[in-house]
């Protein structure tokens, strides 16, 4: 296979990958084979003026085998294509929430004009025999935008969130416009098979696709296939991370301060996608329905600020904060207190240590590509003595950790009781459960993730005219 090209939003050093999540899959498949890593710089730089280098200024940077490219955006259309039609069109739309979704009409030519820009500013980059692997809804256009400039190379996408069903799709005033852009790529991965089964439904009744096969299909004079990838995490790296005195440092200071209570764990962006309001009152119905818990269960709830100038994120901060003060104020006592909600990021070397100090997670969102927190926390646990995971059956991960204790996140009394069943859950069936999860999670790592969807990039036909 020729060179890696990945491209994504937002790019970052192979050598020194803090993150979870994308940053550090990329990462490591850009490291192993060497290759390009294309996005946004970051940077918000005056608009382009007469003399003025301004948006579109490429910047490359040598990160051990890897490239870095990167390009400047001017203020209105970072402003228009990432927070208008990124965040405020597509993210809503494709999480369910057609309510909250901002339809103005200026948004789209942005969108296109940045996935453009990104498109002109590639393509002298490009070698024939590269290999292009997209990433992600700001940047579902791009194949064609390239596509349109003459090359040929093989084209990848992989959608990191949910895609759907047909009708939801087709409220987007464009969406005809975005669903045959998909079809400039070679393939089209999906975190689920739901979401597949969406982009199936789609096609054949909105584009009267051709289904050729099991993975194939269709449309617009070129054939496209589009299979479920679930993405991982690293488990090793997880565990090694585990064993770093941060990670033993938060681990012994939570069970040290908490060391008679049972806890309950969130850990999200805030973000309304997450269940967060949902899960908060699943926690106040406990504490009424079973008081035994009263005094010795607490939720620690960490929500990372997220797109903060989005009215919808402003306004579920304060519903976060009324409705925890609200639950603290009904049911705390002096020396307890039944939610510790802290809007905040935690560093990625307490993450395990904190997981595996609590004796339940609660990763309830309304819904979500996959969620990586649920594998994340299944990793960290110790497997003699391991939590339980309550998850939500419209999380992307649910496909795949049947044996976590699935709840439809809407019903909070039902929610309560699975979080009641988990906090008494006998010993053996704990390990028993982890045990499943732990073996899934580790058979369909990021390294799995990866090394499969390039396999089969590499084996797919180009598929102009195929
Ligand atoms: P996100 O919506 O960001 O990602 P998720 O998969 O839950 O969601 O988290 C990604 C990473 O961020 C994880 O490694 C997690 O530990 C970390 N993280 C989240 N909240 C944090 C916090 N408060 N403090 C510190 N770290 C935190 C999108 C999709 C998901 C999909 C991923 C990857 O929305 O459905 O799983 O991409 O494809």
């Amino acid at each position: 296979m020729g060179r890696l090209v990945a491209v994504s939003n937002r790019v970052a050093d192979p050598r020194n990958l803090a993150a979870g999540g994308l940053a550090v899959a990329l990462g490591e498949a850009l490291k192993a084979t060497g290759g390009m890593w294309f996005g946004w710089s970051g940077k918000i730089v005056e608009a382009a003026q007469g003399g003025t280098p301004g948006e579109g200024e490429l910047h490359i940077q040598q990160a051990g085998n890897v490239t870095l490219a990167t390009v400047d955006l001017c203020r209105e259309d970072h402003d228009a294509y990432y927070q208008g039609y990124s965040n405020g069109v597509l993210w809503p739309v494709f999480h369910y929430r057609i309510d909250l979704a901002d339809f103005d009409s200026g948004y789209l030519n942005i969108y296109r004009r940045v996935n453009q820009l990104f498109a002109r500013k590639l393509a002298p980059l490009l070698r024939p025999d590269d290999v292009i692997w997209i990433h992600d809804y700001h940047l579902i256009p791009l194949a064609s935008e390239l596509r349109a400039m003459g090359c040929g190379q093989r084209m990848g996408f992989f959608l990191h969130i949910p895609l759907p069903p047909p009708l939801i799709l087709a409220a987007i005033p464009q969406h005809e416009w975005l669903m045959r852009a998909l079809f400039a790529y070679d393939l089209v991965g999906f975190q689920s098979q739901l979401d597949l089964e969406h982009f199936s439904r789609y096609v054949q009744s909105e584009a009267q696709a051709e289904p050729m096969g099991e993975y194939r299909f269709r449309a617009f004079h070129r054939t496209v296939r589009a299979q479920a990838f679930p993405i991982g995490i690293d488990v090793d790296e997880f565990a090694a991370l585990g064993q770093c005195e941060e990670s033993r440092e938060t681990y012994e200071m939570m069970r040290g301060q908490y060391s008679s209570r049972r806890l309950l764990l969130g850990i999200d962006r805030l973000d309304y996608s997450k269940g967060l309001p949902q899960r908060l009152k699943a926690v106040r119905t406990l504490m009424a329905q079973y008081p035994e818990n009263r005094r010795s269960a607490t939720l620690i709830q960490i929500a990372a600020p997220s797109r903060e100038t989005v009215d919808a994120y402003a306004d579920l901060r304060r519903e976060l904060e009324g409705l925890s003060g609200a639950i603290n104020g009904e049911y705390g006592e002096l020396d307890w207190m039944p939610v510790r909600y802290i809007h905040r990021t935690t560093a990625r070397r307490r993450l395990p240590g904190l997981c595996r100090a609590c004796r339940v997670a609660l990763v309830t969102p309304l819904r979500d590509g996959m969620n990586l927190v649920a594998k994340e926390f299944v990793a960290a646990q110790d497997p003699d003595d391991p939590g339980v995971l309550v998850l939500s059956r419209f999380a992307g991960a649910a496909e795949q950790l049947r044996e976590a204790l699935l709840v439809n996140p809407y019903d909070i009394n039902a929610t309560a009781q699975a979080i009641q069943q988990a906090l008494h859950m006998p010993l053996a069936e704990r390990q028993s459960r982890h045990q499943k999860l732990l073996e899934r999670i580790r058979a369909q790592d990021v390294h799995w993730w990866r090394r499969e969807y390039l396999r089969i990039l590499g084996e797919t036909d180009g598929g102009v005219g195929g």
